[in-house]
């Protein structure tokens, strides 16, 4: 096949992708309850497990549908708004997610993604509170590659985001700090803690920066973690860690502690840590 013939063919081939991935269900969050009951409403606990086992949440109007086998997409459209930021604070652990998903926090109405190349504008609608639950916030378990995490606070778990399969994006999230992007809400251990290969933390537009911020870390801790002996290529990018989400100033519990930014006896694992903001008690800001 010579180039002319080609390039139709390839964008033929990308479109038909790209189908195949939109093609799941939307399944929409309208609650901020932590409950799965046939109740009415579809909470992320109920979603999660919607988008995970194809299966709706209850038969009544307004629970979650069933995800399908293809990419499904976890929306908010929480009752009420968020005129202030919807939390939504689990009593217990959230389901793992098994299945490939993207959670969409962008999606609440008034939400909206970074779009400053210095700093950050984005306005942040969900935050997932750890403070009762504790544990992982976000397990992105085996079964769930390709998934995309996006315009999400998560706070006041031991680790936000762990990621244990491949080829996943967070992007354009707020980890350890309030929705306003100034206060701390740290995270207890690793913020995001990442066992698996060809992961994306960030990416190369002002919307995909994440903040990862505001922990008390022990010297053992770090904003992001890499660790074992699967963790390769992953591509770190573009996101601001230790900073505010202006990235202009430190937002870290107590200074007296160490604070690592990335696990840098893993940064050998990495194919790619093309910038990133970063304070450090020990060497300022500066750009990594
Ligand atoms: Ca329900």
């Amino acid at each position: 096949m010579g180039k002319t013939a080609r390039a139709p063919f390839l964008a033929f081939a990308l479109l038909s992708w790209a189908a195949s991935l939109s093609a799941g269900v939307v399944i929409t969050v309208t609650s901020t309850a932590d409950t799965a009951a046939n109740d009415g409403v579809c909470t992320l606990s109920e979603a999660i497990t919607s988008a995970n086992t194809n299966a709706a949440s209850g038969g009544a109007a307004g629970e979650c549908v069933a995800g399908a086998v293809s990419l499904d997409a976890i929306q908010f459209d929480i009752t009420g708004g968020c005129a202030v930021p919807c939390t939504i604070t689990p009593g217990t652990a959230l389901p793992s997610i098994t299945a490939p998903v993207i959670v969409d926090g962008y999606s609440q109405p008034g939400a909206s993604a970074n779009t400053l190349a210095v700093g950050n504008d984005a306005v942040l609608k969900i935050e997932l509170n750890g403070t009762t639950a504790g544990g992982v916030g976000l397990t992105l378990a085996a079964g769930s590659g390709g998934s995309t995490i996006r315009g999400l606070v998560v706070n006041r778990f031991a680790t936000a985001i762990l990621v244990q399969s491949a080829g996943n994006l967070l992007a354009g999230n707020f980890i350890g700090i309030d929705p306003t992007g100034t206060i701390a809400r740290g995270n207890t251990s690793h913020a995001i803690e990442i066992t698996s290969t060809s992961n994306t933390i960030g990416g190369t537009t002002p919307a995909a920066r994440n903040v990862i911020s505001g922990s008390d870390l022990q010297q053992a801790r770090a904003g992001i973690h890499l660790t074992g002996s699967g963790a390769t290529a992953n591509t770190i990018h573009g996101n601001y860690i230790g900073t505010n989400a202006a990235g202009a100033a430190a937002i870290i519990a107590s200074a007296s502690r160490r604070v690592k930014r990335i696990d840098t006896s893993n940064l050998s694992k990495l194919n790619s840590v093309p910038w990133c903001v970063v304070v450090s008690v020990r060497i300022g800001l500066g750009h990594c």
